[in-house]
């Protein structure tokens, strides 16, 4: 038998995710060649990923695929796609805006983007969404620099910070048109400010919202309530039936307890997440900010400025988020969104599949 050809492919962490970079031209185009690859790259659907990069949770089971631009306005396309833990199944249903922070640098790495001397910006197209971003990071004497000085919570250490811009969204806040829904008898705000999002109270699932995420996942009453709420805002959301989706995400909100804006919990959507995904974030930042969602009692919005803290299991995301009122009455729309991030590039070479 001949052993199978490696591909090319940088592993880096990418804020509080890890994930398998690629360029679109080391994988096949076909989607369906393409993921029969990636599965066995990554060591899926074994649930342990024992025989490949994945690291036993969605966190860990994350690839990004990145391509010189064919939009107008930007630089480089990225791809996100998430690869089941425990099942044979690539999804590009969903972002990933911490995989995102590691984009611009891989991009400088394989020669699509020039770096600038002291730093570089990179427009990022998200083929998963339409959305864009641009992400700022340190490129001291033409060489991507991963050391630094900036900490997030959920990692240990501090590196180079990359800055990402997210540009006012196209689209209205509100997927299903309301800014309250009653889905299998919770009271929710649905939101998709890039990732779709279902705003709930803790308090409304008997919970205080300070719960370990492994107790969370670990109660079968709990998850299968969450499954039905998130199975009722599928379709209402417009994404139809979510059965195997990996949106929408579910987050509960409680009380901040650290000084911040609100604290959360949030199920990404079957496992707890240990801290907030960045675009999560993003959506329930967006949802604190709009009158008479189900945020209004929990959290404590700052009297000025655009920054909340959204308070998590590992520490607190710092995220800048603006919302903008719709003209006459119309729905409310995302304003400019920034968050800080950090990625390292862990190591860079040829990965071997397992055989077909
Ligand atoms: O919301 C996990 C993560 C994510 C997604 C998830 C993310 C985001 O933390 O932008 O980054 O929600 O599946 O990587």
């Amino acid at each position: 038998m001949t052993a199978p050809a490696g591909v090319r492919c940088m592993l880096l962490r990418g804020g509080t995710s890890k994930g398998g970079y690629f360029l679109a031209e080391d994988l096949p185009a076909e989607p369906a060649l393409r993921d029969d690859l990636l599965l066995r790259i990554m060591g899926s659907p074994d649930a342990r990923q024992i025989d490949g990069l994945g690291g036993a949770h969605p966190l860990t089971s994350k690839v990004a695929v990145v391509r010189p631009s064919t939009g107008p306005d930007t630089d480089v396309d990225y791809l996100f796609l998430q690869v089941g833990v425990g099942t044979a199944d690539v999804s590009s249903r969903q972002n990933c805006g911490n995989l995102l922070a590691g984009v611009g640098p891989f991009a400088v790495e394989r020669g699509l983007v020039a770096p600038g001397r002291a730093e570089t910006s990179v427009r990022i197209r998200m083929l998963n969404t339409g959305d864009l971003a641009t992400a700022t990071f340190p490129t001291p004497e033409g060489r991507v620099s991963y050391e630094g000085a900036a900490e997030i919570s959920g990692v240990p250490g501090a590196a180079a910070p990359v800055v990402i811009d997210f540009p006012p969204g196209s689209s209205p806040l509100l997927p299903t048109g309301s800014v309250r829904d009653t889905l299998a008898g919770a009271s929710v705000t649905c939101v998709d400010n890039g990732m779709p999002t279902v705003l709930i109270a803790a308090s409304a699932l008997r919970l205080t919202g300070y719960e370990d995420p492994r107790a969370l996942e670990a109660d079968p009453a709990l998850t299968r309530r969450i499954r039905e709420i998130r199975l009722a805002a599928g379709p209402l959301m417009g994404l139809g039936d979510v059965t195997n989706a990996t949106v929408p995400k579910v987050s509960l909100l409680a009380p901040p307890r650290h000084g911040g804006t609100v604290s959360t919990r949030t199920f990404i959507p079957v496992r707890c997440h240990t801290s907030i995904g960045v675009l999560g974030a993003a959506s329930v930042a967006a949802g604190l900010r709009i009158a008479g969602g189900v945020g209004e009692d929990v959290a404590r919005l700052p009297a000025n400025g655009d920054r909340l803290r959204i308070e998590h299991p590992t520490g607190f995301l710092d995220i800048e988020s603006a919302v903008e009122r719709g003209a006459g009455g119309s729905l409310p729309m995302a304003g400019r969104t920034a968050v800080v991030r950090t990625a390292r590039k862990i190591f860079d070479g040829t990965v071997f599949p397992r055989p077909a």
